[in-house]
């Protein structure tokens, strides 16, 4: 059997969730004993972060390696697929993800509690778009999923990141300007059926995190 340590509100976490769905893997997902950073899960995973897996006894953390170890023991649809070109560029946007579009949605985390930090919006809304069309640009001979033609794991985290980019600038009153061609690829992203079912526990957990925590920036 194997476990996904996570939480359906965080990223990493679904990002993985959409690979074990990708690959139809079969899991069980629980909560970080003690909660991440926790000196339990510390003493599990010593980083203190989410996700991992157990997988008959090997312990794994980190998404990337999460997923291209799934891809390599497992059966089904490959997530690293095509030759040695495309593959590689499937790493590149998977670390364009982890490195720098992820960061700067996260970025955004502390005007969502502090309306005092708001100020920063505009530039940090202009950051991700830059990001955004640095991607667009990277990925300009990739008219269908991320890089190439076959979903990968260059999907995964975007397929998570990107409606958390939309929705938090949203509720924040600021539009983000998407390229048009991640606009397209968001649309087929928000309908493989490996998205939405990773997405499916993420989007309450999300929603519950942002009404509370606007609430508490309002009092
Ligand atoms: N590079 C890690 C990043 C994982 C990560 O930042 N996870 C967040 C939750 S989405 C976390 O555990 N944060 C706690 C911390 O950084 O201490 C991965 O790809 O798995």
């Amino acid at each position: 059997m194997l476990i996904l340590y996570g939480l359906p509100v965080s990223t990493f976490s679904t990002k993985v969730r959409i690979a074990l769905h990708a690959k139809g893997i079969a899991f069980e997902e629980r909560l970080p004993p003690g909660g991440y950073r926790s000196d339990a899960w510390r003493a599990i995973i010593p980083t203190g972060t989410i996700p991992a897996i157990d997988h008959d006894g090997l312990l794994l953390a980190e998404s990337e390696a999460i997923i291209e170890y799934l891809d390599e023991a497992f059966e089904g649809p490959a997530l690293l697929p095509g030759n040695a070109a495309t593959r590689a560029r499937i790493r590149m946007l998977a670390r364009v993800h982890d490195l720098a579009v992820e960061p700067a949605v996260r970025a955004l985390f502390p005007l969502i509690r502090d309306p005092a930090r708001r100020e920063s919006l505009p530039t940090l809304a202009a950051g991700i778009a830059e990001r955004l069309r640095q991607l667009a640009q990277l990925r300009s001979g990739d008219p269908h999923w991320m890089a190439g033609v076959a979903f990968s794991t260059a999907d995964c985290g975007f397929a998570v990141t990107l409606p958390l980019a939309a929705h938090l600038l949203d509720a924040l009153g600021q539009p983000l300007n998407m390229p048009a061609s991640i606009t397209g690829w968001l649309s087929r992203s928000a309908d493989h059926p490996a998205v939405a079912a990773g997405l499916a526990p993420w989007r309450p957990a999300t929603e519950a995190w942002l009404t509370q925590a606007l609430a508490g920036a309002s009092k």
